[in-house]
């Protein structure tokens, strides 16, 4: 074939920028060479709609093998009995959610989760998003230490006769009790769905408590702390496994992106290594440096700290705004994105800015180096020191460092 030199260069680019900046998004990563063949592999030719031994296409019997081994290097991690079911073939963390909501409510029902502002994720039913517009949510948030408000969420739980709620967040810094809203969804018979997309890969190691003795289902992505391909998993009790795999296929989804579905199965394989529990320390590790050095400097961090791979910078004291912010950032050769946190209204005009640990991490950076960028961030956001004066040496201390040393 001929070469498509104009996206080529779009693609060099891209690995340029990857390699000269530090990320510190935390649902981001980056993946090893290993799943990035398998992405970039035959495997993506194929159409396999339905499930194992029940497809509607032949020539599946290689797909099954690798769906069955995706599904079981999953009940491997999360150490799941034969009570949970688990389907791999959601193409995001989106649709997973939203296959749950189809699942186990009717529209119009009301479920319970948190807030976009206080760290939720839009797909727990804001108003911009379908799972918002098709059910009712109620939403809790932080308390006055910008800790979780398990009250709030009883609360709502009992008032709304809610069908669901949920645990589990897209920018929450401290763990989270799965226990707690076990016994609150317990108390009214609500389902409890936990959706662990950021902290999967914490709880797989060990370093996050686990959720599935608590839960009915659990969702999350494949691509953050568990370090995969982009897509996303539901486990669920084996009396829902019928009611959601009808949602997720033919429900929502066609055929399942096979690729994915092995790349699933390699991340499986890398986390069940056990360089990656070394790997997840050390990202809670960074995460407390960087955090401790931040606040040294002055930063106010949501909740005064983190117990997991993330934190939030409220830049209020700073004078910017969360786009201010990101923007210095990102011109000095930070990648961090600016983030709703509570009291905002606006989430495209917000004034926090999350940093997380894992793409840094997979990178080879320890606490030292957090202690390094926390200062950049310190010139950048409270001295107004010019991005493009610490850009050189930005360039200078990633061009030591690998995409993946991890
Ligand atoms: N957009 C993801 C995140 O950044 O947390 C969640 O979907």
């Amino acid at each position: 074939m001929r070469k498509d030199a104009v996206l080529e260069k779009f693609m060099k680019t891209e690995l340029l920028r990857q390699k000269a900046q530090i990320n510190l998004i935390p649902s981001e990563n980056y993946v090893s060479d290993e799943m990035l063949s398998i992405i970039g592999s035959v495997l993506t030719n194929k159409y396999s709609e339905g499930y194992i031994g029940k497809r509607y296409y032949p020539g599946n019997t290689v797909y099954d093998g690798i769906e069955k081994l995706a599904q079981d290097r999953i009940r491997k991690l999360f150490k799941l009995g034969k009570d949970w079911h688990v389907n791999v073939q959601p193409h995001s963390g989106s649709s997973a959610n939203m296959a749950v909501y189809l699942a186990l409510m009717q529209p119009t029902e009301t479920f319970v989760a948190m807030g976009l502002a206080s760290g939720g994720h839009l797909s727990h039913g804001h108003r911009v998003s379908a799972t918002g517009r098709l059910f009712r949510a109620a939403h809790y948030g932080l308390d006055t230490d910008g800790v979780l408000d398990y009250d709030e969420a009883a609360r709502l739980v009992e008032m709304h006769k809610a069908k669901l709620v949920i645990s589990g967040a897209t920018s929450y810094p401290r763990t989270i009790d799965f226990a707690r809203f076990g016994t609150i969804a317990k108390k009214t018979g609500a389902y409890h769905v936990a959706d662990i997309s950021h902290i999967a890969g914490l709880v797989a190691a060990g370093l996050h408590p686990s959720p599935f003795a608590h839960a009915d289902v659990v969702t999350s992505t494949t691509h953050k702390t568990l370090r995969g391909p982009r897509g996303a998993f539901i486990a669920c009790r084996t009396d829902f496994a019928d009611r959601i795999d009808r949602v997720v296929f033919p429900g929502l989804q066609g055929g399942p992106h096979n690729h994915i579905t092995a790349a699933i199965a390699r991340m499986g394989f890398e986390a069940l290594d056990p360089n990656f529990k070394k790997y997840q320390t050390q990202i809670i590790k960074n995460a407390q440096a960087l955090a401790k050095a931040l606040i040294a400097h002055g930063f106010s961090l949501v909740s005064g700290g983190t117990d997991n791979h993330l934190m939030l910078i409220d830049c209020k004291n700073t004078g910017m705004t969360g786009m201010e912010a990101q923007n210095a950032l990102e011109v000095a050769g930070i990648t961090a994105n600016r983030n709703s946190i509570a009291g905002d209204q606006s989430p495209f005009y917000p004034t926090g800015v999350r940093l997380g640990t894992p793409a840094v991490t997979t990178r080879g950076m320890k606490e030292r180096d957090m202690v390094v960028i926390a200062a950049w961030i310190a010139r950048l956001l409270l001295k107004k020191e010019k991005p493009v004066k610490i850009k050189k040496e930005i360039a200078a201390f990633t061009a030591k460092f690998s995409l993946y040393a991890n």
